[in-house]
């Protein structure tokens, strides 16, 4: 991230922030610098200086964000506490997204459960506005009891999803055969916190219980090392490589994610032959682990 302009009151934390930017990692997110409120009438809420973010929702609305910046691939983390407790009926979202009918999106998206019950995390691509590419995953820790990092990575030749470091999906740049890949559309991050019991909890048998309201999901630490989009350029320089921005998966990474398939997945739109009776999406054709 280029700058590190901290509307902090503090001068200890400026102080702080100041010798972290001049030693490199400049990563400590700050929600009243990084993020606009755009939605939900003062149901999302900055506090602790920066630090931390409430999205919420109740009856009447839900409440939502987006990044001040635009980025052209990068390492989005972000560090998510969801709704505790009856959670049945609501999504909590952390997405790339540009904009318009061809749009590119990457997302997260977390259905609620009743108390006790997993949370699912449902996950999605869409290139040039056209999405059916669900992969869904229960976690393996409740994602209600405290922090956890979920990352995207996106460089121009692959899309991962990482849960605390570990991957749970990859998308490929399969472009050579013909498969469209997000790489050409600026995104900006989005968070949000919405109703959506008509399909979120086992399809949508279960509503939203009300009576629980407001439902409250907490964000912290985002970082993005990312390449900025101003002014219809990138502020990455073509000569400089970021780790990010060449990453794929190394042999152990790969088993990981091999183990997140195989124990925690919960639905792969590539295997769902009934929906696609007319033959799988072609990306399905090349492995989803390794190479797809
Ligand atoms: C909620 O819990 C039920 C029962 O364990 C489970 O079948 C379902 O996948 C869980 N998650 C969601 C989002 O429905
Ligand atoms: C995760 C995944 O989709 N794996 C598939 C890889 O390809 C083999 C053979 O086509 C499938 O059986 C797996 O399901």
């Amino acid at each position: 991230m280029a700058s590190c302009n901290y509307s902090t009151s503090s001068n200890a934390a400026v102080l702080r922030l100041l010798i972290l930017c001049i030693f490199g990692s400049c990563s400590a997110g700050n929600f009243f610098k990084d993020f606009d409120i755009t939605w939900g009438d003062g149901r999302a809420k900055i506090l602790d200086n920066g630090k931390l973010l409430t999205l919420s929702l109740d009856k009447a609305s839900g409440s939502g964000i987006q990044s001040k910046n635009e980025y052209l691939f990068g390492m989005i983390d972000m560090q998510l506490k969801l709704v505790p407790g009856n959670s049945a009926g609501t999504v909590t979202t952390y997405y790339l997204s540009s904009q318009g009918p061809t749009h590119d999106e990457i997302d997260f998206e977390f259905l609620g459960n009743l108390s006790g019950e997993p949370y699912i995390v449902h996950t999605n691509i869409y290139t040039q506005g056209k999405g059916d590419k669900e992969q869904q995953f229960y976690l393996w820790f409740d994602p209600t009891a405290d922090f956890h990092t979920y990352s995207i990575l996106w460089n121009p030749r692959t899309i991962i999803f990482y849960v605390d470091g570990t991957p749970i999906r990859v998308f490929n740049n399969l472009e050579s055969r013909g498969i469209p890949f997000p790489k050409n559309q600026p995104m900006r991050v989005y968070s949000s916190l919405w109703n959506a019991d008509g399909w979120a909890t086992r399809g949508g048998l279960i509503k939203t219980d009300w009576s629980g309201a407001p439902f409250t999901a907490t964000l912290r630490n985002f970082k993005a090392n990312a390449c900025v989009w101003k002014s219809g350029k990138s502020d990455c320089k073509k000569s400089s490589t970021k780790p990010w921005s060449s990453q794929e998966l190394d042999s152990e990474s790969q088993e990981r994610l091999k183990w997140v398939q195989k124990n925690y997945m919960v639905y792969n739109y590539c295997a769902d032959t009934k929906r696609f009776p007319q033959g799988l999406p072609q990306e399905c054709t090349f492995n989803t682990t390794s190479t797809n």
